[in-house]
């Protein structure tokens, strides 16, 4: 097919190939990627990914369903600046560093690891770009279909579920060559589970049995109790995939910064929605009245630092993890010192260099994405 020489052409390109080469450094940034061939991030690392892992043989995927699937959920995810096909990849790629450890997959079994790169790659299928709060003050159809509970996860697992298995013709199923019924049952528990555990209203659920997993491996190791790798599957899975949602502040300076600044476009959209609704603003959504340095330091305190601490205890390769994380806390300090310092009128004047290059960057970005949109619009026209 069409797609698949697309896809074959890219793998061919020697800088594409150089930058795949490097896919499993948690340093590594999705966006270098995107640059080169924007729009097919998401089928290029899948591909790469289960490859590496042997997956297409394992699991006897067939090559163009893989394709069809991928490159569907790439160009379908919806064009928001945040939840978009390229976060999506970027959790994939950060699942695939925690499957890389031994200690991790020693957790889980083969199935998990495909089913955990699948969840990753869904887990915002069709953001619509304003939050489950929104959709619950506006009575939008969403919040009325899913009871105001997790309606934004329990979309993207519904959407993500129905193209696997309700497309025509089984185009997109990637499971077509699992023949067992309670296998492929276990797949749509599992994919459900952890698509839904990205809603943030599970966090601290999610810590508490965390803590439980670490307390019961000290037991093991005391040898208090028996071996308790098949009771802690699930929860690798799930909280596995909750902290590659909230990476972000755990990257590189450069890409905490893209992604914040992203996310904050979006952000500041909801916020317009809601003046425009009449609505009160949502907290930091404001655009007029911009607080994301300190924002930041709170998100990286009370949610990703207690985490990654707590998962580092158990894994570590959370060790790079928690040193850019010190790093990147650091330097938006830096700049909530700047910004209280200097009086707002200066701003423009004395805006540094870093962070004017960073919009930039990420306004670069944004672009690219509309370049996406519109390409693919072009070929399926
Ligand atoms: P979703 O990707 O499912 O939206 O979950 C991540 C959530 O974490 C965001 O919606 C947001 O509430 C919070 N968050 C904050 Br605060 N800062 C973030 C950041 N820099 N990157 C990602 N998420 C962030
Ligand atoms: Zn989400
Ligand atoms: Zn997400």
């Amino acid at each position: 097919s069409q797609q698949l020489k697309t896809i074959e052409t890219c793998l061919f390109n020697e800088k594409i190939k150089k930058t795949l080469d490097k896919l499993g450094d948690w340093n590594w940034s999705i966006f270098e990627l995107e640059h080169l061939c924007p729009g097919k991030s998401m089928v290029l690392c899948a591909h790469h990914i289960f490859t590496k892992l042997d997956l297409f043989n394992k699991f006897r995927i067939n090559t163009h369903q893989f394709v069809s699937f991928f490159t569907t959920v790439e160009s379908s995810y919806g064009s928001n600046p945040y939840h978009n096909a390229l976060h999506g990849t970027d959790v994939m790629k950060s699942m695939y560093y925690w499957i890389k450890s031994d200690e991790y997959t020693s957790y889980i079994r083969d199935i998990d690891v495909l089913v955990a790169l699948v969840a990753a790659c869904v887990h915002d299928f069709k953001h619509p770009g304003t939050n489950q709060d929104f959709h619950n003050k506006t009575e939008s159809d969403l919040a009325l279909l899913y009871n105001g509970k997790s309606v934004l996860e329990n979309l993207h697992c519904s959407e993500a579920l129905r193209l696997l298995f309700k497309s025509p013709h089984h185009h997109c199923n990637l499971f077509s060559g699992i023949g067992c019924k309670n296998e492929l049952n276990y797949i749509r528990e599992c994919l459900a589970d952890m698509i839904l555990a990205t809603d943030m209203t599970h966090h601290s659920e999610l810590m508490k049995t965390t803590r439980e997993m670490m307390k019961r491996r000290q037991e093991v190791r005391n040898g208090v109790c028996q071996n308790s790798r098949e009771i802690e599957r699930k929860n690798c899975l799930t909280i596995g995939m909750h902290l590659c949602d909230l990476s972000n502040p755990t990257y590189s300076w450069k890409d905490c910064k893209v992604w914040t600044y992203l996310l904050m476009q979006e952000w500041y959209k909801q916020g317009d929605k809601e003046k425009e609704l009449g609505l009160t603003v949502s907290p930091m959504m404001d655009r007029n009245n911009p607080n994301v340095p300190r924002g930041q330091i709170g998100f990286i305190d009370y949610i990703v630092t207690p985490l990654f601490e707590n998962w580092g205890s158990l894994f570590p390769e959370a060790d790079v993890c928690l040193q850019n994380l010190k790093r990147n806390r650091k330097n938006w300090e830096k700049r909530l010192l700047k910004e209280n310092t200097q009086p707002a009128e200066n701003e423009n004047e004395n805006e540094n260099e870093d962070q004017s290059s960073n919009e930039e960057e990420a306004k670069e970005h944004v672009k690219d994405l509309h370049l996406e949109k519109t390409a693919s619009k072009q070929s399926k026209a």
